[in-house]
C-alpha cells in the first residue's frame, strides 16, 4: 500500500466485456480471417472512482484465465504492476488449450501456457496503467519514463484479400464497412495490381510511408512479382514480406536474392531459430520476426546464433509496457532493432502500441498495425493515422474513451447464439467455409 493516496487507488470492481468485432477476409498462410474475431475488453475500476481500459485476445482460453484474474485483483493497488505477475502465476492453465506448438490462431510462434497467461495479463496491465495515469494525471506514457517522440509511425499492413466473406455464412458482410468507414471500399487483392491498389488506398487515407505485404499465401514468385510491383509504384519507400514461416530456408534465400534491393526486411522466411540462423547467414537482408523470439526464453538462442536483426514486439504476448521496455533494453544491448508485431486490434491497444512505442529509444522501422481494417471500435472516437503516424496523446491515461453503447452492441453479438463458432478466432476453419477441403498447409509450405 502507498500510505494516504492508496485508498482510492484500491481496485474496487473489474468488468470484463467479450465482444465481436468485424473482420475482413484477409488472408494468410493458414487461412483466412474470420467475419468477426473475439477481442476482451477489461475495465478497472478504483474506489476512486476511476476506470482504466485495457484490450486483449478474447478467445475462450484467454476468458477462462482473464475470470479467476478479475475476482483476485479486487482490493489490490491499481499501481501494484509487478504484483499482476505473481498473481498470474497462481493461475492453473488447462493443459488442452496449449500444447507447444504453433499459435494457429494468431501466427505468433509457440503457444505455451505462460504465453497464455502474459497474453492475459497484459490486459490488465494496460487497465490499470489508464486507471493510474487518469488518477495522477499523466499520460501512460509518462508512466513509463516519458516519451521520446511526439508522433509514433505505422506502416501500411497490405494483405491478400477476397472482396467479400464467403456467401455461405449467410450474414450481411458487416466487415466490409459503410461506405466512408475504415475497412469500405478496399475489394479484392488476389494479384499485383491488387496489391499495389490496396497500397494506394492506404496512402491516401492514412497517409502511410512504408508497406508490409503479409505472405505466404501464395507461390513465392507470385509474391515476389507483388513486392516488385510495390518497388515500381512506390520507388524507395520501406517495403517488407511476412509469409509467417512458410517457406523452406532454400527458398527463404532465394526470395531474399530476388528482393534484395527493395526489402527493408524480411519477416519470418522460415519456422523456428534454427532456420532463421540459417537464412541470416546466407543474405544481407535483415531478418524480422514474431515468431521465433516471442517469450524471454527464447532470446539468447536466436541472439548468439544471430538468427534475427529485428525482433517485433507485441505487449499483448510479451507481458503488457513494462516487459515491453524491459525487451526493448534487451535488443538494444545485443545491437537488434525494434519494432512492433500486430493481431487484429481495437483503438484501446492502438492507444497502448502508440504510448509504449513512444517510450522506446531508437525505434527505425515503422510498426505495424491491423487498426485500418477494423471498421468497428468501442471508443467513442476513432485514432486517427496523419502521414502515417499516430499523434501521442498527453491526456492523462491512455486518452481513449469507452463508447458503451458500442461496447454493448459487440458484446450482443458475442451473446449471439448465431455467431458463437466466431468466439475462436481459427483462421484454417474459416478458410474451409469456401474451401472444405482445406487443411492447414504442413510447414515448409514452398
Ligand atoms: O492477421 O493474418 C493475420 C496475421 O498473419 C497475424 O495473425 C500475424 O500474427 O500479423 C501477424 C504477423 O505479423 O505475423
Ligand atoms: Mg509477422
Amino acid at each position: 500500500m502507498y500510505g494516504q493516496r492508496s485508498g482510492s487507488l484500491v481496485i474496487e470492481d473489474v468488468r470484463l466485456t467479450p465482444v465481436l468485432v468485424a473482420d475482413p477476409p484477409l488472408l494468410n498462410t493458414q487461412g483466412v480471417h474470420q467475419p468477426y474475431t473475439p477481442r476482451l475488453i477489461i475495465e478497472v475500476v478504483t474506489a476512486g472512482g476511476v476506470t482504466g481500459v485495457g484490450e486483449t485476445y478474447g478467445d475462450t482460453g484467454y476468458l477462462d484465465l482473464a475470470r479467476p484474474f478479475a475476482e483476485r485483483l479486487v482490493g489490490r493497488e491499481v499501481g501494484d504492476l509487478n504484483g499482476l505477475f505473481t498473481l498470474a502465476d497462481e493461475l492453473a492453465v488447462d493443459a488442452a488449450r496449449v500444447d507447444d506448438s504453433v499459435d494457429v490462431g494468431g501466427l505468433r510462434g509457440v503457444l505455451t501456457a505462460d504465453k497464455l497467461r502474459l497474453s492475459v495479463v497484459s490486459g490488465f496491465e494496460v487497465a490499470c496503467h489508464d486507471a493510474l495515469g487518469k488518477a495522477l494525471g499523466l499520460p501512460v506514457h509518462a508512466l513509463l519514463g516519458g516519451k521520446v517522440r511526439d508522433a509514433v509511425e505505422y506502416s501500411a499492413y497490405l494483405f491478400y484479400k477476397w472482396a467479400d466473406h464467403p456467401a455461405s455464412y449467410g450474414w450481411a458482410d458487416h466487415a466490409a464497412g459503410a461506405a466512408g468507414e475504415p475497412g469500405a471500399g478496399w475489394g479484392a487483392a488476389l494479384d499485383p495490381a491488387g496489391v499495389v491498389a490496396q497500397a494506394r488506398l492506404f496512402t491516401e487515407r492514412y497517409g502511410f510511408t512504408s508497406f508490409k505485404l503479409k505472405g505466404g499465401v501464395f507461390p513465392p514468385d507470385e509474391e515476389i512479382a507483388a513486392i516488385r510491383a510495390l518497388a515500381d509504384a512506390f520507388p524507395g519507400l520501406p517495403l517488407r514480406l511476412d509469409p509467417n514461416g512458410a517457406w523452406s530456408t532454400a527458398t527463404s534465400l532465394k526470395v531474399a536474392a530476388e528482393l534484395g534491393d527493395v526489402l527493408e526486411y524480411l519477416e519470418d522466411p522460415a519456422l523456428g531459430t534454427p532456420a532463421m540462423a540459417e537464412v541470416a547467414a546466407g543474405t544481407r537482408v535483415p531478418l524480422a520476426t514474431n515468431m521465433c523470439v516471442t517469450t524471454f526464453e527464447e532470446i539468447p538462442e536466436a541472439f548468439a546464433k544471430k538468427a534475427v536483426q529485428v525482433v517485433l514486439c507485441d505487449h499483448h504476448y510479451w507481458g503488457g509496457l513494462w516487459r515491453t521496455r524491459e525487451l526493448a533494453a534487451l535488443c538494444r544491448t545485443f545491437g537488434v532493432d525494434l519494432s512492433m508485431h500486430s493481431n487484429t486490434h481495437l483503438g484501446i491497444s492502438l492507444a497502448a502500441m502508440t504510448h509504449v512505442a513512444a517510450t522506446v529509444p531508437g525505434l527505425r522501422h515503422a510498426c505495424d498495425s491491423h487498426y485500418p481494417w477494423q471498421s468497428e471500435d468501442v471508443l467513442t472516437e476513432r485514432l486517427r493515422f496523419d502521414g502515417g503516424r499516430v499523434t501521442v496523446t498527453d491526456t492523462p491515461g491512455l486518452g481513449v474513451e469507452l463508447d458503451r453503447e458500442r461496447l454493448a452492441a459487440l458484446h450482443a453479438r458475442w451473446l449471439d447464439a448465431e455467431f458463437r463458432a466466431m468466439r475462436e478466432r481459427d483462421d484454417a476453419a474459416a478458410m474451409r467455409v469456401a474451401d472444405p477441403a482445406w487443411e492447414t498447409p504442413a510447414v515448409p509450405r514452398w
